[in-house]
């Protein structure tokens, strides 16, 4: 099911606009070549910098897992006998994070198939469009996994001007929501850990839009997530910078509509792209060697499918370095803008393969 670099169906002639080369990734800074893996772990540490400090503002402050509780609020109910699988449990929880100046908290419901597991988990953060759908729940459980979900926008308002609330007046500080957003994945992560059945070593995350740019970014910056799945994320997601399709978003479109979600100074890149230090197949690669999907549907041009294949080719040299080229995947559909039930099957058919289900 995963393309490979010559089935791709968009070349870089297929561009209406194109700032030039990407920045080698195999390069050190001062352009030392990245030969081994462990070339690559200094090159990742590099990389990190780079560009979570210019596009995203850095991250809210790590924290311990112990810093995350979790009270479990109602449960267990047996759902989703409509679909024939018998024995699902139903667990919603508050997920408490202690360490910072107010107290911040979230809620998680999570659904566990029949059986004792540890079972793989599928965590998604995108709840504040609407929540999994049972008809995809179902499609999750059916192969094995549990699926937990959450509203990121309980951690960071999705509005201009909320930087003194949630997570913000909890630990204060210049990182953009999608950092705060990503964070919250972590904590959710740490929530997991505290619930028995799950496997803490499976657990996947996929969102959808700002929610695929939210999961790179978190499975960028934690390696306990086991993969990621990438749908329709576009710019500052899976979409290089450079090279742009028609009627692709620019940084100029983002930052003027969404300044909150980066680094304060982001803009400034808008109509400066070729002078980048990086482009998107950096944070694509800070998730290497674990599986990656990219999600892309052909009908959805602000997401600039284009520029999706070539973040997608200059990442594989890292995964190929690595020695995990099939953990790199990239999926096309018909269609426009959307994460729909058939997306989530060809995220968890391509887990399924490589993390078990
Ligand atoms: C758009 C934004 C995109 C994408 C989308 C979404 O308005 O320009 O980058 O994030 O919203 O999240 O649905």
């Amino acid at each position: 099911m995963m393309n490979t670099y010559q089935e791709l169906p968009y070349s870089r002639s297929d561009a209406v606009e194109d700032d030039g080369p990407l920045p080698d990734i195999l390069a050190f800074a001062d352009g030392a070549p990245v030969r081994t893996a462990a070339d690559w772990a200094r090159r990742r540490a590099e990389i990190t910098d780079i560009i979570l400090s210019i596009e995203y503002g850095g991250m809210p402050p790590a924290l311990p897992p112990e810093a995350t509780d979790v009270e479990l609020v109602h449960g267990p109910a047996n759902a989703f006998r409509r679909f024939e699988i018998d024995g699902v449990t139903q667990d919603t929880y508050y997920v408490r994070i202690s360490e910072g100046a107010e107290p911040l908290r979230f809620t998680l419901t999570l659904w566990t198939p029949p059986g004792d597991g540890p079972f793989p988990v599928v965590l998604n953060g995108d709840g504040c469009w609407s929540y999994l759908s049972d008809k995809t729940g179902a499609e999750v459980l059916k192969r094995g996994f549990a699926v937990a979900f959450f509203n990121r926008c309980e951690v960071a308002r999705d509005r201009n001007g909320a930087c003194d609330r949630g997570i913000y007046a909890a630990f204060p500080g210049a990182y953009g929501t999608l950092s705060a957003w990503a964070w919250a994945y972590h904590r959710a992560y740490d929530a997991l850990l505290r619930i028995p059945k799950l496997d803490p070593g499976r657990v996947a995350i996929t969102g959808h839009s700002r929610g695929g740019k939210t999961v790179e970014l978190a499975g960028a910056t934690d390696t306990r997530i086991a993969a990621v799945g990438d749908n329709n994320s576009g710019c500052c997601g899976f979409s290089c910078h450079r090279v742009r399709g028609a009627g692709s978003e620019r940084i100029a479109a983002i930052t003027r509509n969404f300044p909150f979600w980066f680094d304060k100074d982001f803009g400034r890149w808008a109509g400066h792209e070729a002078g980048l230090p990086f482009d998107q197949h950096f944070l694509a690669a800070l998730i290497a060697p674990r599986p990656l999907l990219f999600a892309v549907a052909h009908g959805d041009l602000w997401s600039n499918p284009v520029g999706a294949c070539e973040t997608y080719r200059a990442t594989a040299p890292v995964y190929r370095l690595l020695g995990a080229e099939e953990n790199l995947g990239i999926v096309f559909r018909e269609g426009g803008h959307g994460h729909l039930t058939g997306d989530w099957c060809r995220f968890l058919d391509f887990i399924g393969e490589r993390m078990g289900g």
